[in-house]
C-alpha cells in the first residue's frame, strides 16, 4: 500500500510499531518546524517484511528523498529498508518496554555490513529530533530556503544557551 503523502513529501518517517509513535512525534514536529510534513508509515521488518521491501523499492519513485526509520528491540527496520533503496536512510534506535534500554536497537541499527550504510542517530527522543535535522541538512544541499532555515535554527539554538548563561551571571 502506498501512502497518499508519499507523492508530495521528500521525507518518510517509518516506525516499526504504533508503540514507537510517542517518541517519534518529536521527529515529526521537528520536521514540521522546517515546513516538512512527512509521510508516516508503520512498517515492520519482521512482522510485515514484504511491505518493508516494497516500500523501500518504490520510495524514490514516489518522490521520497530521505527515509527515517525508527524501531526498538532487534531493530532491523532501517537496515532492511536500506537494503532495498539507494536513498539515504537515517536510523533511530528506540527504547522498547521489553528491550535493553535501547542498546539492543542501537547495535542492530548501527552495525550495518559494509556496502549498506544506515546513518544512525542517538537512542530515543534526542535521536528522533536529530534524525529530522539530519534529513533537513541532506535536503538543504539542494534547497537554499531550507539551508537558510537551518542557519536560523542554529542561531536560535545558540541564542537560547547564551541567554541561559547570562541569567546565571
Ligand atoms: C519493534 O519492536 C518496534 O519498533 C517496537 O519498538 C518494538 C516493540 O513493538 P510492539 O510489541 O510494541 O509492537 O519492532
Amino acid at each position: 500500500m502506498v501512502s497518499k503523502k508519499e507523492k508530495s513529501t521528500p521525507v518518510a518517517v517509518v516506525i516499526g510499531s504504533d508503540s514507537d509513535m510517542d517518541v517519534m512525534q518529536s521527529c515529526i514536529e521537528q520536521l514540521g518546524y522546517f515546513g516538512i510534513e512527512p509521510a508516516v508509515r508503520i512498517i515492520s521488518a519482521h512482522r510485515t517484511p514484504q511491505i518493508a521491501a516494497e516500500f523501500a523499492q518504490t520510495a524514490a519513485k514516489n518522490g521520497i528523498q530521505v527515509i527515517i526509520a525508527a524501531a526498538g528491540m532487534a531493530a532491523h527496520l532501517a537496515g532492511a529498508l536500506a537494503a532495498k533503496t539507494t536513498l539515504p536512510v537515517i536510523g533511530v534506535p528506540l527504547i522498547s518496554s521489553s528491550g535493553l534500554e535501547g542498546v539492543d536497537a542501537l547495535l542492530s541499527t548501527l552495525q550495518m555490513p559494509p556496502g549498506v550504510p544506515v546513518a544512525t542517530v542517538a537512542i530515543g527522543k534526542a535521536g528522533a529530533k536529530n534524525a529530522a535535522i539530519l534529513a533537513v541538512q541532506i535536503l538543504a544541499l539542494s534547497d537554499n530556503k531550507l539551508s537558510e532555515k537551518l542557519a536560523d535554527f542554529k542561531k536560535a539554538q545558540e541564542k537560547k544557551v547564551l541567554e541561559k548563561d547570562s541569567a546565571l551571571q
